[in-house]
C-alpha cells in the first residue's frame, strides 16, 4: 500500500476511534445522569433531605442556601451501655403458660407472659443522632437557578444556586477510605464565600473551638429505661478556607471572603464492641481527621468515588427510559401511578443498593430500622433491630444484587447474639443453645420486650441463621461455613431443648410464641399461640440447613440424627377451610385480615418451601392468603409483597405493589400513609429503610430467581417492561448473570459466569440456544448441583372444607449445562 494511502487509512481509523470514544462517553454520561435524585428546591423537612453515608458515618443534606443543615450520625452513638434484659422469672412460669395455651386460655397465658417473661429492665436502647452542622450564609435568602441532587453513582450530594450573579456550589460526601464526611463549598467568583459554621445537638453537649478553624462537640449518649447513657462521642469539624480569612468565636467559625472552603467532619465514639465502651472518642476523631487532612480534596473525592463504585458498579439495570425522567424526583413519585416511568423503578432499585453500601460496611454495625440516618434522640421503635421481619429485609438484596460484603456486619451481629443469647436461653428457659426474641440493639440484648403480644417470639435466632446459610449458598466457601456452623448448631440446640409436644396432634411445637404481631379474629386481644406456621417453616429451614452444613463439614453424625428425629415431628403446613395457607396451627384465619405481617408466607419468600412446581396446592393456598391480605399496607409490607408476587410468578401484580409503594406517603391533608417520601426513603410511615431494601430485592426476584432447583430467567416480568437489560445479578451456587437482555418481553441474550462450576440449570419461558453448541440438554430429574437441592417438606394437611384453586402456570423450558469454574456461558433465544 503506498504510504499516503496508509496514512489516510490510519487517519480514518483514528477519527473513527475518536468518534467511538465520544459516543461511548456520551452514552455513559447519559446513563449516569439518570442515576440521580434531583430537586428544584431545598429540603423543607428531613424526609426531603438527601442521605450520604460510609457505613459508619451518615449525613442528611438539606441544601438550603441561607442556612445549610447537615444532620449527622455515627453508627455506634446509641443510648445506654452494656446491659442485659432477661427476665429469670420465665423459667418457673413456663409450664403454666404452656398449659394455659394448650387449654385454649390465651388471654390468661398472655397476661402471665406479660408478668413473668417480658423484660422488667429495658425494652431496648435507642440509636441517637449526633447533631447538626449548621452553615449560615448571610444574604443568601434570594437565590435563583436552584438545583440539588444526590448522584447515587458517585455518592455525592450537590447543591447549586445563584445569588447576585454568582454561582455557589456545595458538594457533600461520606468517604469510606478516609472515614470523614467532606463538604466542599465553591463560588463562580473569587472572594465570595462568607459563612458561619456552628454545631448543635438536641441534648446537652460541650461545644468549643480550637485554633480558629476547628469546631469540637463532645457528648455522652442518653439514658433509657433504667440504663444510664455512657457512650462518649466527639465530632470535630475542621474548616480549610482558601483565600479570605477565618476566625472563631467560642462556639462558631467564621469564614470571610474566601475563594473556596473544605469542611472535614470527623466523628467517633468510645464504643469498641457490645461489651466494651472504653475507647477514647476524642483521640479517635482526631486521628481520622489528621489522616484525612493529609489528602488534597480532589484526591479524597477520587478515592471516595473509586471505593464506592467498586461496589455500586457491580450491577447495572435498564428498564427503559421515558420523558418522565425530565421531571424532578418528587414530581416523578407523584405521577408514577399515572405515568409510564420504568426508569424510576430502576432508580429506586439502585437507590436501595446505594443505601446498603452507605449504611452497612464491613467492621461496622448492621443497618438498623433507619439504616444509619436518624435525626432524633428517641426515634420510633428506637431505630433499633426488629428481627421479626425488618432487619432480615434490610439484607434481602445483599447477595443477589452483588453486595455480599455489605452483609458482613449482619453476620457479625448474629455471631455476637449467639453469645449473648446463650445466657438468655439458660436464664429464662433453662434451655441449651442461644435464643433471641423479636428485637435487639447495639448491646445485643436478647430478652422479650414491648409486651407479650409483640415480643413473645423466641424465633429471632432461627430467622437470622438463614442469612448465615444464604451467604454460603452464594459463595460456596467451606471455611466460611465452618466458621458459622457453631452458631447454627447452637440455635438448633435451643429449639431441641425448647420444643414441646402439643396435645392434639402430638406435633413438636414452639410454645409460647406468636405469628408476628398478629392475633386471630377469634381472640383478637391475644396473639399468643403454639406451633404457628412461620415457626414451623423457620425450624424446617434451620434444621435442614444445619444438617446439610454438618454433612458438608463432615461433623456431628449423632447430632444429625437427633435433628432428623425432631424434624419428622414438626407440624406440616396446613390448608384451611377457605383454601388459604393457615397462619396458625388451628384454622383461625379470617378473609378480612389485612394485617401488615404476612409471616406464614415466609415459606414462599424468602424461603423456598412453597413452589409452583413441587407443591402446587400450597402454592395455590399461599396465593389465596396473599390475595385476601390485600395490597396497600405499610412500606415494608408492600416491599415484602413485591417479592411474594414475584415468587407467585405474577409480574403484573408485583408491579402493582411497586406502584403502591411508589405513591407519595405525604397526603395533601398532611397525613401520611405507606409509600415513598420525596427523598425516596420508604415510609412505614414513619421512615423505615426496610421497605427500600425489600423493593430492591423484589425487582431482582422479578427478573431472576435462583432457588427451587434452577435459575429462573425472567420469571415475573410485567407486560410493560417490554425491553430491558441487567448486568451483575448473582445466583446461588456461585453463578453470576453477567448480562441479560430481553426484547418484547422475551430473553434475547444471557451470559452466565460460573465461579464454582457444577450443573447450571436454567428455567425460561422461551427456548434457548447456547453459543457454539448445536443443542442444549433438556433438564430432567433433580438438579445434581448441591446448591440447588430442593426442600423436602411434609405433605400438607388439607381441610375437608377447602377447595384448592388450580393454578395455571405458563409452560417453561429447563436446560442443564455442565459448567467449569471461571468460565462464561452465552445463550440467546432459539427462534
Ligand atoms: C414491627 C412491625 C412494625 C414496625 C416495627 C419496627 O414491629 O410490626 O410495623 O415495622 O417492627
Amino acid at each position: 500500500m503506498p504510504i499516503n494511502t496508509k496514512l489516510m487509512y490510519l487517519g480514518f481509523l483514528l477519527i473513527f476511534f475518536i468518534f467511538y470514544l465520544l459516543f461511548k462517553l456520551n452514552v455513559q454520561a447519559q446513563s449516569s445522569s439518570l442515576l440521580k435524585l434531583w430537586y428544584n428546591q431545598p429540603a423543607n423537612q428531613w424526609v426531603e433531605a438527601l442521605p450520604v453515608g460510609n457505613g459508619r458515618l451518615g449525613a442528611m443534606v438539606f441544601g438550603n442556601p441561607l442556612k445549610e443543615e447537615i444532620q449527622l450520625n455515627e453508627n455506634t452513638v446509641w443510648a445506654g451501655q452494656p446491659y442485659r434484659n432477661d427476665n429469670p422469672d420465665a423459667k418457673e412460669a413456663l409450664p403454666k403458660v404452656r398449659q394455659l395455651i394448650f387449654e385454649g386460655k390465651y388471654k390468661e397465658a398472655q397476661d402471665l407472659v406479660n408478668q413473668k417473661f417480658i423484660s422488667r429492665i429495658s425494652q431496648g436502647m435507642p440509636y441517637q443522632t449526633v447533631g447538626n452542622l449548621n452553615l449560615s450564609f448571610l444574604g443568601h435568602e434570594y437565590f435563583t437557578n436552584y438545583y440539588r441532587e444526590l448522584n447515587i453513582e458517585t455518592a455525592v450530594a450537590t447543591t447549586r444556586y445563584d445569588v447576585d450573579e454568582v454561582t455557589y456550589k456545595r458538594e457533600v460526601f461520606a468517604s469510606f477510605p478516609d472515614q470523614v464526611i467532606i463538604v466542599r463549598i465553591t463560588a463562580g467568583k473569587s472572594g465570595k464565600i462568607n459563612f458561619t459554621a456552628s454545631i448543635n445537638r438536641p441534648a446537652p453537649v460541650n461545644i468549643s473551638t480550637n485554633s480558629n478553624d476547628k469546631l469540637i462537640m463532645s457528648g455522652i449518649t442518653g439514658d433509657c429505661d433504667s440504663i444510664k447513657g455512657a457512650v462518649k462521642f466527639q465530632a470535630q469539624v475542621k474548616i480549610a478556607a482558601e483565600g479570605g480569612s477565618i476566625s472563631a468565636t467560642n462556639n462558631s467559625i467564621i469564614v470571610s471572603n474566601a475563594n473556596a472552603a473544605t469542611l472535614y467532619i470527623s466523628i467517633a465514639s468510645s464504643f469498641k464492641n457490645y461489651n466494651d465502651i472504653s475507647a477514647d472518642a476524642g483521640e479517635r476523631a482526631n486521628t481520622y481527621l489528621q489522616n484525612a487532612l493529609k489528602k488534597k480534596y480532589e484526591q479524597a473525592l477520587r478515592d471516595h468515588i473509586a471505593d464506592f463504585q467498586r461496589h455500586f458498579n457491580r450491577l447495572s439495570i435498564n428498564l427503559g427510559v421515558t420523558d418522565s425522567v425530565k421531571n424532578p424526583t418528587n414530581v416523578r413519585i407523584e405521577q408514577f401511578a399515572k405515568s409510564n416511568d420504568p426508569q424510576l423503578v430502576a432508580l429506586c432499585f439502585q437507590f436501595g443498593r446505594y443505601l446498603l453500601i452507605s449504611s452497612s460496611r464491613p467492621g461496622g454495625q448492621p443497618a438498623n430500622l433507619q439504616g444509619i440516618w436518624n435525626n432524633q434522640l428517641y426515634p420510633p421503635w428506637d431505630s433499633k433491630y426488629t428481627v421479626n421481619i425488618n432487619t432480615e429485609m434490610n439484607y434481602w438484596p445483599s447477595e443477589i444484587t452483588n453486595l455480599s460484603k455489605m452483609n458482613e456486619p449482619l453476620i457479625q451481629m448474629i455471631r455476637e447474639l449467639s453469645h449473648t443469647g446463650k445466657q438468655t436461653a439458660k436464664d429464662m428457659y433453662g434451655a441449651e443453645g442461644w435464643v433471641l426474641h423479636h428485637n435487639t440493639d447495639i448491646w445485643r440484648m436478647n430478652g422479650p420486650i414491648d409486651g407479650s403480644f409483640w415480643g413473645m417470639w423466641p424465633m429471632g435466632g432461627a430467622w437470622l441463621c438463614q442469612h448465615l446459610w444464604e451467604k454460603y449458598e452464594f459463595n460456596g466457601d467451606r471455611k466460611y461455613l465452618k466458621s458459622i456452623y457453631p452458631v447454627m448448631r447452637s440455635a438448633v440446640d435451643f429449639y431441641l431443648s425448647f420444643l414441646v409436644e402439643e396435645p392434639q396432634h402430638k406435633w413438636l411445637v414452639v410454645c409460647p410464641s406468636v405469628s408476628p404481631e398478629n392475633a386471630p379474629s377469634c381472640h383478637p386481644e391475644s396473639s399468643i399461640s403454639a406451633g404457628t406456621t412461620m415457626d414451623n417453616q423457620l425450624l424446617f429451614d434451620l434444621f435442614t440447613r444445619t444438617i446439610r452444613s454438618a454433612k458438608i463439614l463432615n461433623v456431628d453424625k449423632e447430632f444429625i440424627d437427633k435433628i432428623n428425629d425432631a424434624l419428622k415431628r414438626l407440624p406440616p403446613m396446613q390448608i384451611g377451610q377457605w383454601g388459604q395457607l393457615q397462619e396458625w396451627m388451628q384454622d383461625w384465619d379470617s378473609r378480612d385480615d389485612k394485617h401488615r405481617h404476612i409471616s406464614h408466607l415466609y415459606g414462599l419468600y424468602p424461603s423456598s418451601q412453597i413452589s409452583p412446581y413441587r407443591t402446587p396446592e400450597l402454592f395455590s393456598a399461599a396465593k389465596t392468603s396473599l390475595i385476601a391480605r390485600g395490597d396497600e399496607s405499610t412500606g415494608w409490607s408492600m416491599g415484602w409483597k413485591v417479592n411474594l408476587w414475584a415468587r407467585l410468578l405474577d409480574g403484573n401484580h408485583a408491579l402493582k405493589l411497586i406502584t403502591d409503594q411508589l405513591t407519595p406517603s405525604i397526603q395533601p391533608d398532611g397525613k401520611q400513609k405507606g409509600g415513598t417520601y420525596p427523598n425516596l426513603f420508604d415510609a412505614h410511615p414513619p421512615f423505615q429503610i426496610d421497605g427500600n431494601f425489600g423493593f430492591t430485592a423484589g425487582v431482582t426476584e422479578m427478573l431472576v430467581q435462583s432457588h427451587d432447583g434452577s435459575i429462573f430467567i425472567l420469571p415475573a416480568l410485567p407486560d410493560i417492561w417490554k425491553n430491558g437489560s441487567i448486568k451483575g445479578i448473582r445466583a446461588r451456587g456461585g453463578f453470576e448473570i453477567e448480562s441479560m437482555e430481553w426484547k418484547n418481553g422475551k430473553i434475547s441474550k444471557l451470559v452466565i459466569k460460573s465461579n464454582l462450576g457444577g450443573n447450571c440449570r436454567i428455567r425460561s419461558y422461551t427456548k434457548l440456544k447456547e453459543k457454539g453448541k448445536t443443542s442444549l440438554k433438556s433438564a430432567t430429574g433433580e438438579n445434581q448441583n448441591p446448591f440447588y437441592q430442593t426442600p423436602k417438606i411434609k405433605e400438607p394437611v388439607i381441610s375437608n372444607k377447602a377447595t384448592v384453586k388450580d393454578v395455571k402456570l405458563k409452560n417453561t423450558f429447563k436446560y442443564d449445562i455442565e459448567t467449569k469454574p471461571g468460565k462464561r456461558y452465552i445463550f440467546s433465544r432459539l427462534q
